[in-house]
C-alpha cells in the first residue's frame, strides 16, 4: 500500500514538474505576436532582427539605390577587359602590291561600254571615214579631250595605212599603244614621301570641294604605314570641325597622330604646326589635308598659296597633290590649271574612276598640263587607291578581251 502511495506521489511530482516546464515556454512563444503585430515577420523573430518594426519603411527606400549601385560595381571591374579589343582597332592596310589587279577589274567594269563600242567599230571589214569618226567620238565621249583625240586618231590612221593592219586585234593593239604613248609612260609617278635632310617629307593635298582630298590623305597614310613608314596628319581644313574629325578617324585607324587647330582657325598655322610636330617626333611623312575651294574664288586660292608658303618655312614641300574627281570631266582641266598656278602641283590623284566611263580624262589632264597622274581612286574603301600605270590603265579602258 505504501508502495502504491509513494508511486502516486512521484507521478504527481513528475506531472507537475513537466507542466511547469512546458507552460512558460508556451507563454514565451505567445509573447512576440502582440509586440510585432505583423504576421509575416513572426518567423524571423530572432532577437537581432527584431528591430525592423521601426526600420522597414525607411530602409526599404533607402537601400534601393545602394542595391542598384552594388551590381553595377562588378561590371566596372570587367570594363577594362571589354575595352581591350578597342586597341586592335589599329588596322593592317592591304599591301600595295596586289592593287593593280583590282584597279583593272574596277575599271573594266565601268569602262567596258567604251571598249566594246570601239571594238565593234574596229571589227568592220573596212575602216572608212565614218568608222574613224566613230572612233574619235568614242574617245571624246570618254573625256580624252578633242585635241588629244585628234592626235591619237591621226597617228593610228597613219600606222594602220602604212603597216596595212587588217585584223581587229592588230588595230586594237596599235590603238592601245597610241593611248599609252599619250600618257607619257616615262614620267616619274613615284610619290616623294621619304624623309630627307633630317626632316619628314611634306605632302600638301589640294582640290575643289568634295573631290576626295580627305579620303585620299587617309588612303595614302595607310599605304605608307603598310610600307613601314611613320606618318603624321595635318588637318588644315579648319572650316568645319567635322573635317578634322574625319581626318583624325583615318589616322587613328592606322595609329597616325593628327594635328588640328580650332574650328575657323588659320589653316596656314595648323599646317605649320603639323610639320613642326612631325619634325619634333621624327616621322617620315607629314600629310596636310586642306579645305575644298573652287578655283575661281580668289580669296581662297590666295589662302592656299599662304598655306604652302608658311609650311615652306620648315623647308620645301616635297609633293603637292591635286585631287581631281574623274566624274567632273573636262572641268577638271581648268581646276588643274588654276591650282597649278597657285601651288605648283607636282602630281594628280584622279578619284572616283570606279564610278565613270570617262577615264579618258587621265589622258587629257596629263597632255594638257604635263603633270603626271600618280594615283587613282577606285572606290570609297580604305584601300581603294592604286598607283597609276599607263599600260595597265589603257588595257582596262579598252576592255580586257580583244
Ligand atoms: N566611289 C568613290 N568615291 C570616292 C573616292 N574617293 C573619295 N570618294 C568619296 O567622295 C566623297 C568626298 O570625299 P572627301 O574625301 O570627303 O572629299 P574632300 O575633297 O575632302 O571634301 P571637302 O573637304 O568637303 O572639300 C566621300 O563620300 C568619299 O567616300 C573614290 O575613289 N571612289
Ligand atoms: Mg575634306
Amino acid at each position: 500500500m505504501e508502495y502504491v502511495v509513494t508511486s502516486l506521489i512521484l507521478l504527481v511530482v513528475l506531472i507537475v514538474g513537466a507542466v511547469g516546464l512546458v507552460v512558460p515556454r508556451l507563454r514565451r512563444r505567445e509573447l512576440p505576436p502582440p509586440g510585432e503585430s505583423r504576421p509575416g515577420e513572426t518567423r524571423a523573430g530572432t532577437t537581432t532582427l527584431e528591430r525592423p518594426p521601426a526600420a522597414p519603411p525607411v530602409p526599404q527606400t533607402e537601400t534601393l539605390p545602394p542595391l542598384i549601385e552594388r551590381p553595377a560595381a562588378p561590371p566596372v571591374v570587367e570594363e577594362p577587359v571589354v575595352e581591350a579589343p578597342a586597341k586592335p582597332a589599329l588596322e593592317k592596310p592591304e599591301p600595295t602590291a596586289g592593287r593593280l589587279v583590282r584597279l583593272r577589274a574596277r575599271l573594266s567594269r565601268s569602262q567596258n561600254v567604251f571598249g566594246r563600242g570601239l571594238l565593234s567599230v574596229l571589227s568592220r571589214d573596212h575602216l572608212d571615214e565614218d568608222a574613224w569618226e566613230e572612233i574619235e567620238d568614242s574617245l571624246i565621249t570618254a573625256d580624252v579631250g578633242v585635241e588629244a583625240t585628234q592626235v591619237i586618231v591621226e597617228r593610228l590612221r597613219e600606222r594602220v595605212r602604212v603597216l596595212g593592219t587588217r585584223t581587229v586585234a592588230g588595230v586594237r593593239e596599235q590603238l592601245a599603244e597610241e593611248l599609252t604613248a599619250a600618257l607619257d609612260p616615262e614620267l616619274d609617278r613615284s610619290l616623294r614621301t621619304a624623309p630627307h635632310d633630317g626632316r619628314p617629307a611634306t605632302v600638301l593635298v589640294v582640290g575643289v570641294n568634295g573631290a576626295g582630298k580627305t579620303t585620299t590623305c587617309g588612303k595614302i597614310a595607310r599605304v605608307l604605314v603598310a610600307d613601314g613608314r611613320t606618318v603624321l596628319l595635318g588637318a588644315a581644313d579648319t572650316f568645319r570641325a567635322a573635317a578634322a574629325d574625319q581626318l583624325t578617324t583615318w589616322g587613328e585607324r592606322v595609329g597616325a597622330e593628327t594635328v588640328r587647330g580650332p574650328e575657323g582657325g588659320d589653316p596656314a598655322s595648323v599646317a605649320f604646326d603639323a610639320v613642326k610636330r612631325g619634325i619634333d617626333v621624327g616621322v617620315d611623312t607629314v600629310l596636310i589635308d586642306t579645305a575644298g575651294r573652287l578655283q575661281n574664288k580668289v580669296g581662297l586660292m590666295d589662302e592656299l598659296g599662304k598655306v604652302k608658303r608658311v609650311v615652306e618655312k620648315h623647308g620645301p614641300v616635297d609633293e603637292t597633290l591635286l585631287i581631281l574627281d574623274a566624274t567632273t570631266g573636262q572641268n577638271g582641266l581648268e581646276q588643274a590649271r588654276v591650282f597649278t598656278e597657285v601651288v605648283d602641283v607636282t602630281g594628280v590623284v584622279l578619284t572616283k574612276l570606279d564610278g565613270t566611263a570617262k577615264g579618258g580624262i587621265v589622258i587629257a589632264v596629263q597632255r594638257k598640263l604635263g603633270i603626271p597622274v600618280k594615283l587613282v581612286g577606285l572606290g570609297e574603301g580604305p584601300d581603294d587607291l592604286a598607283p597609276f600605270e599607263p599600260a595597265a590603265f589603257v588595257e582596262a579602258l579598252l576592255g580586257a578581251d580583244a
